[in-house]
């Protein structure tokens, strides 16, 4: 069926309380909601976000202005309107507000192709999995006090999360390991515990705090440097023991090789918005699949799940609950994973 309309909505998200990283301070998400409608009355959905909202207006008109690619289209036809897009931004680059309003054009046309067919995405992709390891991440922030991390891990394990992120990259290194040994202490040893620099070191600096985090059995050392410093990456990845994931900050499936090429990680982390939408995501992990790499969401909780359902690769997704109040559904945790929607399409509809 044609699609008659592109719409677009933006809407901030305000977050339960200010909260920073090594490089971010955010009290809200602001979002572009776009709807693509077909002749026979199927919404197919998707969104753009930028962290507190920062000109979100640029990403509203550049979802606005592809409208002509997709007006008078079969959503079935993703490929081709895809590849009309990506040719379009090519003076512009596939990085940044052009790649995420790709992004969020080419998720919603998936979730078309998924309502048409009355499948959910991850089994229209090819089914590997009912659900997925998660890791609760909306938390364990670098603003935090330690008593407030030692507070809020126990509320996580009380929740049913099996695992967690905790944010370092503190001024003096001493300080990240003084807040990872107390979450540890607060949850056991059993609980996975994730850490994320969010690129806030440099390469030396990130091998000399990593040696005094090895004791604590991490499962990734995340960002720890420069996202653009792949050599930098790699120079700490062969000097850790701990496992290393990056990605998210990085552009489409050639930003992927790139980093995978550079010998940088140990997991790749491609995000839906910037890696360019359910199409882009799935030569990402193919590409990650030949370099024998695993693949974690970053962000996106809700639509990743239609991915990490159909990727043999995908070990786990991230679990951000920043964006639930956009949808009529919520992520189901069940024995600490997260269950893959049987719902047709992403399985998430946008709550008006
Ligand atoms: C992150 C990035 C941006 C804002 C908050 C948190 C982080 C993550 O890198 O991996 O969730
Ligand atoms: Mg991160």
């Amino acid at each position: 069926m044609a699609i008659e309309s592109l719409s677009t909505r933006i809407v901030e998200l305000p977050l339960p309380r200010p909260v920073g990283t090594a490089i971010h301070q955010m009290t809200s998400v602001g979002c572009v909601l776009v709807t693509l409608r077909t002749s026979d009355g199927i919404a197919g959905e998707g969104f753009a976000f930028t962290l507190n909202g920062d000109r979100i207006k640029a990403f509203d008109e550049m979802v606005s202005g592809m409208a002509h690619f997709v007006v008078g289209r079969d959503a079935v036809d993703v490929g081709a309107v895809n590849a009309a897009m990506w040719r379009d931004i090519n003076p512009t680059g596939h990085k940044g507000v052009t790649i995420a309003a790709l992004a969020a054009i080419d998720t919603a046309l998936w979730d078309i192709v998924g309502k048409q067919a009355s499948l959910p995405l991850a089994k229209l992709f090819g089914g590997v999995r009912d659900t997925v390891p998660t890791y609760a991440s909306s938390g364990l922030w670098l603003s935090q006090s330690i008593d407030e991390l030692v507070e809020e891990s126990a509320r996580f394990v009380t929740q049913g999360f099996r695992g967690m992120k905790i944010r370092i990259g503190s001024k003096d290194p001493a300080d990240d390991v003084a807040r990872v040994a107390a979450v540890r202490d607060s949850v056991g040893p059993d609980v996975e515990l994730y850490v994320d620099a969010n690129q806030g070191l440099g390469p030396k600096q990130a091998i000399r705090l990593a040696a005094g985090l090895e004791q604590f059995g991490l499962v990734w050392f995340e960002e720890p440097v420069v996202t653009h410093d792949l050599a930098g990456t790699a120079r700490v990845r062969d000097a850790i023991s701990i496992d290393v994931a990056a990605g998210e900050t990085e552009y489409t499936s050639f930003g992927m090789f790139d980093l995978l090429r550079s010998g940088a990680v140990d997991v790749l982390m491609p995000d839906l918005q910037r890696v360019g939408g359910f199409s882009e995501f799935r030569r990402a992990a193919d590409v990650a699949w030949v370099h024998n790499t695993p693949v974690s969401s970053h962000f996106f909780t809700e639509y990743s799940l239609s991915l990490a359902g159909s990727l043999t690769n995908c070990v786990s997704v991230e679990h951000i609950d920043w964006f639930g109040p956009l949808f009529n559904e919520e992520v189901e945790l069940r024995d600490g994973e997260l269950v893959i929607p049987t719902r047709p399409g992403t399985g998430f509809t946008f709550r008006p």
